[in-house]
């Protein structure tokens, strides 16, 4: 099913009684059809700051200098499979380089592609829009905003974008469950109006600030909705008049008085 997502899990064994060090990259080719998500949502018990999964890519690497501590660990990274079903792909021996060598470490890591039910997946979707009345809420009458730069965010990092559409509305769609932080990026010309907490998250619904909506937590199949962001129009500045304006204005001044003098001196 193409656009299905999954969760791939690479593990790592490790017999020794002490961790192994990679000595050179780990580098794992994805099956056919199957490539990173976004996002990626690394996870797992090896180092994460050494997996390297950039979405769109067809690969998953292990950086060298990385630990596969004793007994092993995994990495679990989201694919988008155009493949359903579950199949094994072994990583070549020898693929796995660690200082203990390639005989004592399992030289081969088996890597697992399983089809996830859609029921265990979730989304977060909401409305960029004029909120006249500055209540929070959607009334009659109040358009949305389009192309306003909303950013979804786990344990403080970007793991997608997205702009709103014609209607204002915005929507991040196969998240894997957890806690996600959903930011705007407030548009030029708009004043920042209320932003509200919606529906849907049965983890939590989370905490609305500003400009941004923190701590949803999204269990699986969980379609949260109307986590929306209100704008309000710019108030119009009293207008001062302009050195010109002035200018105009001491000019008629002193052509008024004139006309009166010149009226005066007639009349004598
Ligand atoms: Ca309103
Ligand atoms: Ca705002």
């Amino acid at each position: 099913m193409a656009g299905q997502q999954s969760t791939l899990t690479i593990s790592l064994g490790n017999g020794n009684a002490a961790a192994a060090t990679l000595t050179a990259d780990l580098v794992d080719s994805l099956p056919a059809g199957v490539t990173v998500a976004n996002p990626a949502s690394i996870a797992g018990t090896c180092t994460l700051g050494s997996v390297t999964a950039v979405p769109g890519s067809g690969s998953v690497a292990y950086a060298a200098g990385a630990t596969i501590p004793a007994g092993g660990c995994s990495i679990q990274v989201r694919v988008t499979a155009s493949v359903t079903g579950t199949y094994t792909n072994t990583i070549a021996a020898g693929a796995l380089q660690t200082d203990v060598g390639s005989n004592v470490v399992p030289a081969t890591a088996a890597l697992t592609v399983t089809s996830t039910a859609p029921g265990s997946i979730a989304s977060i979707a909401g409305t960029v829009y004029h909120d006249r009345n500055d209540n929070g809420v959607i009334n009659s009458g109040e358009e949305g905003i389009a192309g306003v730069e909303i950013r979804l965010l786990q344990g403080g990092s970007i793991v997608a974008t997205t702009t709103t559409d014609a209607n204002g509305h915005y929507s991040f769609t196969n998240l894997v469950p957890g806690t996600y932080t959903v930011v705007e990026v407030q548009p030029s010309g708009w004043n920042d109006g209320k932003d509200t907490v919606g529906v849907g998250a049965t983890g939590a619904p989370g905490t609305a600030g500003n400009d941004v909506i923190s701590n949803v937590t999204l269990a699986g199949g969980d379609a949260a909705t109307q986590y929306n962001f209100g704008e309000l129009r710019p108030p119009v500045a009293a207008s001062i008049p302009t050195l010109s304006e002035w200018a105009l204005i001491v000019l008629s001044m002193l052509l008024g008085l004139m006309a009166w003098r010149e009226a005066g001196v007639r009349r004598r």
